[in-house]
Formats: C-alpha cells, sequence, structure tokens
C-alpha cells in the first residue's frame, strides 16, 4: 500500500468547463486554507505540486482544456510512477480527463484502472447529445472514448477506462443522450434513490467489488455536487436531495485500507459558494479520511 500520510496536492485552477467558472478558483483558496494547515498536526505531510492551469490566453476552451488535462496527466503519471499517493483538487470536473488519464498510463498496458465516480450528474454527454455545450458534463464519456479525439486522446491508452470497471453513485440530475450511452455500454448506475434505500456503506462495499473486480488499481472522483448541498453549499450547479456529508464521511473512511486505491480527486468546489468555510472544512475531513481514516475535527 501506498503510503498515505505524506500525500501530494495537484490543482487543476480552472473553472472554464462549465458555466460557471468560480470553481476555478478552488485549488488555489486550499492552497492558502488555515484549516488544511492544521492537516500537519495531525500526522499528514502534505506537498503542493502545483496549480494548473492553460497559459495560452487565444485558444479555444476546447484547446485550453486539452493543454490543462496533458499537464494534469503529466503530473499524475509522475506521481503514480513514484509510487506517491495523488490527490487532485478542481476546478471544474473536465480535471478528471486529466487525473485518470494519467493515471491510467502509469499502469502497465495488460492492467486496467477502475474508477468509482461520485456525482449528481452523469457527466456522460459527448459534443452530439449535450445540451450546453460545456466539457464539464463530458469527462466519463471522454475517459470512456467517446466526444472530441483531443480529449479521449490525452495520453496513450485509448480508451482510458472500460465500462465494466467504473460506477456511479448519487446520480439525480441528467439528459436523455447521456443515460442511454451509459446505458448502452451497461455501466452500473447507484442512483440517489438506491442509496437512499440501501445506505450508502453497502452501496459503497458494492461498488468497490465493481471497480477492483477486472483491475490492477483504482481511483475515486467526488463531484461536491453529489454531496446534499445542507452540508456542502460551495459548488456551481446545485442539486438537492444529496448524499449527507456523514454518509460521504462513511464512504470515504472505507477507502483508507484499500491497498489498491491509486489516488482520490475531488471536483467542483466553488469557495465564492461556501457557508462560514463549512465545505472547505468538509474536504479537510475527506483528506484525513481518505488517509488516515479518521476526521480532522
Ligand atoms: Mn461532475
Amino acid at each position: 500500500m501506498l503510503d498515505r500520510k505524506a500525500v501530494y496536492f495537484v490543482g487543476y485552477a480552472s473553472g472554464i468547463a462549465g458555466s460557471d467558472s468560480g470553481s476555478g478558483d478552488g485549488p488555489a483558496v486550499l492552497k492558502n486554507s488555515s484549516i488544511l494547515a492544521k492537516l500537519n498536526k495531525k500526522g499528514l505531510a502534505y506537498h503542493w505540486e502545483g496549480l494548473i492551469k492553460s497559459t495560452n490566453q487565444s485558444a479555444s476552451i476546447l484547446d485550453k482544456i486539452t493543454e490543462q488535462c496533458t499537464k494534469l496527466a503529466q503530473s499524475v503519471e509522475g506521481l503514480c510512477r513514484q509510487h506517491k499517493f495523488f490527490m487532485v483538487f478542481g476546478g471544474d470536473h473536465s480535471c478528471a480527463i486529466g487525473t485518470w488519464s494519467g493515471a491510467r498510463s502509469a499502469l502497465d498496458a495488460e492492467d486496467e484502472l477502475g474508477l468509482i465516480w461520485i456525482d449528481a450528474h452523469m457527466d456522460s454527454h459527448t459534443p452530439e447529445t449535450t445540451p450546453t455545450g460545456n466539457i464539464h458534463g463530458m469527462p466519463l464519456a471522454s475517459l470512456l472514448g467517446y466526444g472530441d479525439a483531443k480529449l479521449t486522446h490525452i495520453m496513450k491508452a485509448y480508451p482510458t477506462l472500460k465500462p465494466e470497471n467504473i460506477c456511479l453513485i448519487g446520480v439525480r440530475s441528467y439528459e436523455d443522450g447521456e443515460a442511454e450511452l451509459l446505458k448502452k455500454l451497461n455501466v452500473r448506475i447507484f442512483f440517489m434513490d438506491e442509496v437512499k434505500e440501501r445506505g450508502m456503506e453497502v452501496v459503497m462495499k458494492e461498488a468497490l467489488s465493481i471497480v477492483k473486480k477486472h483491475t490492477s488499481h483504482f481511483g475515486v472522483t467526488l463531484d461536491i455536487d453529489a454531496i446534499d448541498p445542507a452540508d456542502a453549499p460551495a459548488t456551481g450547479v446545485v442539486e438537492s436531495n444529496g448524499i449527507p456529508g456523514k454518509d460521504i464521511y462513511k464512504a470515504v473512511k472505507m477507502l483508507a485500507h484499500e491497498d489498491r486505491l491509486i489516488g482520490f480527486e475531488i471536483a467542483e468546489f466553488d469557495p465564492h459558494k461556501d457557508k462560514n468555510h463549512m465545505t472547505e472544512k468538509l474536504i479537510s475531513n475527506l483528506i484525513t479520511l481518505v488517509t488516515l481514516g479518521e476526521t480532522y475535527d
């Protein structure tokens, strides 16, 4: 198991893939956070690898995202190859294209990567099905090999993920086109109704068995909007009726002893919408839960 007493943070400081760009400031707020600064006292040493953002002002949004995701993928790949436990902080959820392309790239060609996608949305649109054109609605489709070739081919392995090795948790808002794609691919979706009915721990256990079955390693990506806005208000596309904060804690705590977990990602944190640093504190707790198995406060 990777040493998680030392973790490596990478920030994806961009919100250009969504209609609300506030999430682009998320990583900088976390980097300067006095709340996160106290993690050291818990026995957790963390290092910031940097904040990634496109430097090409005149490029199209697609090209900027391609550039950012390529840089992020290279950073994550490097950390994985050095057997370092990484955490990526968005930024909008287009970061996932870079993060998981990079993690996949660090594995051997014959290995497979699993991924648990915790989100209120499916993020599985293609340029053909999207009603908004926003790329933060497309990262999972891209990772599965559907969408613009620039995004599906960030690194060499194509597709990055296979549908049988992933699952979604917490979904409650989506459009037909993306739902059809995931249904066609037979992707397991734990909709919010099922999470409520069976409980988050039961669902998480089943999710872990899916992503570990045919893979050497797996990751987890958490969109803040999966969590109930009463416990995590700081996100761009708020959806009511989400996963309670205490249940997210239980689920993430289960990851602390998963030795094949390669890294963890938190996306769509918009600090401008936080209330009394509530979401920032929740993120601090998630960091210590996934690494040390206990909450920070
Ligand atoms: Mn998302």
